[in-house]
This record gives C-alpha cells, sequence and structure tokens, in this order.
C-alpha cells in the first residue's frame, strides 16, 4: 500500500483542490486525523471556541466571497452545537459547507461514541444533508457538496465523515477526487422569456424588483443596480426580516403599495414580502417570479391566486445579466417613477441629525452611529455588520456601505463577531465594524479570544442598555409596561472582558468622546470593543 491516502488525507486535499483556503473549526476526537491531514496541505485551520462560531465564519465567508466557506467540527455535541447556525446561513442564502465527524460505521446502532443521527438533525437546516459511506468517494462527496452549496440558491450543505472512514487508507487508483467542473444544473434565463418579463415591466406602470439575499454582497448589488439602470425599474434586496418595513428601505414601502408589478428575482415570496397581499398592495398587483427553485415559483403562483403573471425556473444572477442586455432593446421608460422611488428609499427623518438621549450618562443610538459614519465611509471596502435587537438597526438604516452583513431573514443574533473574524481574513486593509447589542454579544464573546490569537482587528461598537430592548419592547407594546420582565441584563462592563482577552477595550459614556473611543480603537491594531452605554429606544420605524 505505498500510494495509499488515509480518508483524512483525501478530505483535506479535496478541499485544497477545491480552492478552499481557511477551514473554521473546534478540535474534537472524530477529526483529529483531518487536523493531521491539514499538516501535508496549505489548509489554515482557525480554530475557534464555540462549533456555532465555526459555522457562522463559514457563513461569513461564503456571503463575502460567493466561494463556500467550510466549517469542520467534532461529531455528536460538536455537530449539535453547530447545527443551530445553519439556520442562520440558510436564511442569508450563504453557499457554505459543513463538515461534521462522526461516529464509526461499525459503531452504529450499538451505541457508539457521540452517535446521533447528525444528518437528519441538519436537514431541515441546509440545501442538501448527508453521511459520506466510503473512504474512496470522500472527495467526490466534499465536491458534491460544495457543488450544491453554491449552485441554485446558494446555501448549507452537511457533510458528515465517519471516523473509521477518515482513517482507512485507500490506494491512490482508487481514489474518486472531487469533479469542479460539474454543472449547477440550473438553467439559464430563456432568451424569449426574458422578453416576455421585459414586456411586462413595460406594460406597467409602477414596477418593482425584490431580490434576495443572494445578491446582497458586493457583486450582487453591482449586478442589481445595473439591472435597475437598465430597466428603470427600483431594484431592492430583502434580507431583513422586518422585509419590505427595514428602516434600510427607508419610505419604500409607499412605493410598493402603489406598485403595479413586483418582479421576484430570486426572491421567495414569503413574510419579507408580505405575500404581496393586504393593505400594503395594490389589490391587482401582479408578480412575476423567477427562481431557481421549481417549488418557489409554484408557491408563488399558489399564493397570488391568479395574479402571477409568469414564472420561470433559472438562475438569477445569469437572468439578470440576460435581462440587462436585452433590455438595451425595449423601448425606455421614463425616470420619474425609478426617481421617486430612489428618493423614498432615501427618506429618512430629518430628526436623526440631531436626536439626543435623555438620559445623562447615556446615548441615543443616532448619537452613536452619527459619530461612526465618517469612519465608516473612510473606506470603500468598508466591511460593516449588523447584530441583534433595536440598537443595530438604527446602525442598519444610518450607515450606508457596500458591504453588509446582518442576521438575515432568519432573525437570528449572535452571529457577528465571528462575521468580523471571517471579514478580516478576507479584507486586509479596510475597517471591519461589528454593531451589536449587550445581550447579543455575550453569545460567542469568547471569540474575541479566536481574534486575538489570530491577530485579526476589528471593531465592536457594543451598544449596552443593560437590556434584551428588543423582546422587552414587545413587552411594553402588547403587554404593558407593569409586566415588562425577564429581559433584564447588568451594565457588565464588556470592554474590560475584551481587554482581558487581549484585545482594546474602551467604555464610552458621553457623545463627546466617542470619536475618540473609535480612533484608538482602530489605532491600537487589536480586536476591540467599545461599550458604550445607551438610553433602551425602539428600533427605528420610517414606514410600518
Ligand atoms: C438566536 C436568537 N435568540 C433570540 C432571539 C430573540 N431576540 C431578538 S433581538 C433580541 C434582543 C437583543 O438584545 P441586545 O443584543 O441587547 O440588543 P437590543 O435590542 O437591546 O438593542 C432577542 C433576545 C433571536 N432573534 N435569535
Ligand atoms: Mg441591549
Amino acid at each position: 500500500m505505498t500510494n495509499a491516502l488515509r480518508g483524512a488525507d483525501i478530505v483535506a486535499r479535496s478541499l485544497e483542490r477545491l480552492g478552499c483556503r481557511h477551514v473554521f473549526t473546534l478540535s474534537g476526537n472524530h477529526i483529529m486525523s483531518v487536523f493531521d491531514a491539514a499538516l501535508e496541505t496549505r489548509l489554515d485551520l482557525v480554530h475557534v471556541r464555540h462549533e456555532a462560531a465555526a459555522v457562522h465564519m463559514a457563513d461569513a465567508w461564503g456571503r463575502l466571497t460567493g466561494e463556500p466557506g467550510v466549517a469542520m467540527v467534532t461529531g455528536g455535541p460538536g455537530h449539535a452545537n453547530a447545527v443551530g447556525a445553519l439556520f442562520t446561513a440558510l436564511g442569508a442564502e450563504s453557499p457554505m459547507v459543513l463538515l461534521s465527524g462522526h461516529a464509526a460505521t461499525w459503531e452504529l446502532g450499538r451505541g457508539g461514541f457521540q452517535e446521533i443521527r447528525q444528518a437528519d438533525m441538519a436537514a431541515p437546516v441546509s440545501k442538501a444533508s448527508f453521511t459520506a459511506t466510503s473512504a474512496a468517494t470522500l472527495g467526490r462527496d466534499i465536491g458534491e457538496a460544495m457543488r450544491i452549496a453554491t449552485s441554485g440558491r446558494p446555501g448549507p450543505v452537511h457533510l458528515s465523515l465517519p471516523s473509521d472512514l477518515l482513517e482507512e487508507r485507500v490506494e491512490s487508483n482508487a481514489i474518486v477526487w472531487p469533479d469542479a467542473r460539474a454543472a449547477s444544473g440550473v438553467p439559464a434565463l430563456a432568451a424569449s422569456i426574458a422578453d416576455a418579463v421585459l414586456a411586462e415591466i413595460a406594460s406597467a406602470a409602477r414596477p418593482v424588483i425584490f431580490a434576495g439575499p443572494q445578491l446582497s454582497n458586493v457583486s450582487g448589488r453591482a449586478l442589481l443596480a445595473r439591472l435597475e439602470a437598465a430597466a428603470k425599474v427600483p431594484a431592492v434586496i430583502l434580507e431583513s426580516p422586518r422585509g419590505i418595513a427595514d428602516a434600510t428601505l427607508g419610505a419604500f414601502s409607499d412605493i410598493v403599495q402603489r406598485a403595479d408589478l413586483i418582479v421576484l428575482l430570486g426572491k421567495a415570496l414569503d413574510f419579507t414580502t408580505r405575500w404581496a397581499t393586504g393593505k400594503g398592495f395594490d389589490p391587482k398587483v401582479r408578480v412575476i417570479a423567477i427562481d431557481p427553485e421549481g417549488a418557489l415559483v409554484e408557491r408563488a403562483a399558489k399564493e397570488m391566486d391568479g395574479r402571477l403573471a409568469l414564472g420561470s425556473i433559472a438562475d438569477i444572477r445569469s437572468a439578470a445579466e440576460t435581462l440587462i442586455v436585452r433590455a438595451a432593446a425595449t423601448k425606455t421608460r421614463s425616470d420619474g417613477w425609478l426617481a421617486e422611488a430612489r428618493a423614498a428609499l432615501d427618506n429618512r427623518p430629518a430628526a436623526w441629525a440631531s436626536i439626543a438621549a435623555q438620559t445623562p450618562g447615556r446615548l441615543h443610538p443616532a448619537q452613536v452611529f452619527r459619530a461612526l459614519r465618517p469612519y465608516v465611509e473612510s473606506d470603500p471596502d468598508t466591511v460593516l455588520i449588523c447584530d441583534g435587537g433595536e440598537f443595530a438597526q438604527w446602525g442598519q438604516s444610518m450607515l450606508p456601505v457596500r458591504r453588509r452583513m446582518i442576521n438575515g431573514v432568519a432573525g437570528s443574533i449572535g452571529g457577528s463577531l465571528s462575521f468580523a473574524i471571517a471579514a478580516r481574513l478576507q479584507e486586509p486593509k479596510a475597517p471591519v465594524f461589528a454593531v451589536l447589542g449587550d445581550g447579543t454579544i455575550g453569545f460567542h464573546i469568547s471569540e474575541f479570544e479566536t481574534a486575538v490569537r489570530r491577530k485579526l482587528p476589528f471593531v465592536a461598537v457594543l451598544g449596552n442598555d443593560a437590556l434584551w430592548n428588543a423582546e422587552s419592547q414587545i413587552q411594553l407594546r402588547e403587554y404593558g409596561k407593569e409586566r415588562m420582565h425577564g429581559c433584564d441584563l447588568t451594565p457588565a462592563r464588556y470592554d474590560l472582558v475584551v481587554a482581558a482577552l487581549g484585545g482594546h477595550g474602551e467604555h464610552v459614556e458621553k457623545a463627546a468622546d466617542l470619536p475618540g473611543a473609535i480612533e484608538r480603537a482602530l489605532a491600537s491594531g487589536k480586536p476591540a470593543c467599545i461599550n458604550v452605554m445607551i438610553e433602551s429606544v425602539a428600533a427605528p420605524v420610517i414606514r410600518l
């Protein structure tokens, strides 16, 4: 067996062949053979403090680069910890692969160490979830997982790797390496259908385009901007659980209410779109659904009950390109409607420019983000991450950026510190800001140790109101002031925690002190946390 490789070597080398550079991981018995095999490759193991953080990092890598991020965790409890974070990646339509160690095949059904039905467990939060069955085909399995993660609507894929297959030796001529040229299988938008879509747009008075989260990265936004300019149709990404009412979209609800045609470009007709019915919509509004998944086109047809003008299964990016090319040949619309929509999108209440806290020693979130804005705008490549409840939504709507990651359609809080670490691995120079709440920082504060160890600086701007405010606001609204409980926290000094972990900490109670704190945090070259004491105010509402 001279040319034989371990299954673990096949895994590591397949990842390398497929262009993977960083593996976000946390060690464990089932995967130590892959750690060992990685020594013979250029793979960089970024090891973290909780398996969910590894998944969040792979998710962020996928969102930022469009290449599948890779997380690797151990079996049983490691896998269980990782699974929750897949929900976030699924909502964000992020291409990523979770590789989980797994009890040996010969142990299965016999009460093996950390044995659990891992593929079943991850299935509802993955595009595909499966377990490798032979050492020789591990490479093909990894290639297939990567292909599924990136094709059609991108998303997370889980693959479990039984430990005995990782240890098994396979002769080199029996190894099935990944096929990097495997096709995505999702069709392009036919020219005739593109023309039919453009004809519908031409005959509509007030059309809008809703794009899905998969277009929320820099290249997706640029593509959508080109489509908007070519078709003269306002095009927005619905990536927040607040959907059309996300304050990032200003007063766009007013535009949607008047729309007579909605083109869903890879956007599921779901709660974020309010299913295009009810008082926020013209009862006669028609919908076009272009989606990589037939089931979602069918769902749109059913939901719209006769008002689906057209449905087509197609790859979204190539569909947008086809529409741009063919729009050049159709008669141009006047600029009026698009100009109106852009004005609505830019709408921000005038009061935001001067609003200030009423409580001494506390800042209003708007004060925080007015101070942060010049630093965010100092570089076109700045990465902004918004995570948590009310505070972060102020940042989301007040800070214009090209590169941003938010909790996403999943509405799951806690990923931001991991997102920031992955962003810094990808972005060598521009500032990386994570804006988050004091409740949210608790999920993964230990990742500051990862960032310190790996020398990956970013600045976390923490709005500390000693409260899970978003939920507290629900209690206030729904049950009354006297029934608010179970959401209080202490005004803990998270900046001191970060300093103790080797990072840079700042504590701010006055607006005038914020610019200095931001500058010192950036200049420290360390992962930093600015603990800003804020007033508990509700998230910004521009339109309901
Ligand atoms: C994983 C997860 N757990 C719980 C929630 C519910 N939730 C949404 S926002 C929020 C409060 C966040 O508190 P904090 O980070 O302090 O931000 P604040 O609202 O106070 O600004 C909670 C508990 C959620 N969306 N996701
Ligand atoms: Mg809070």
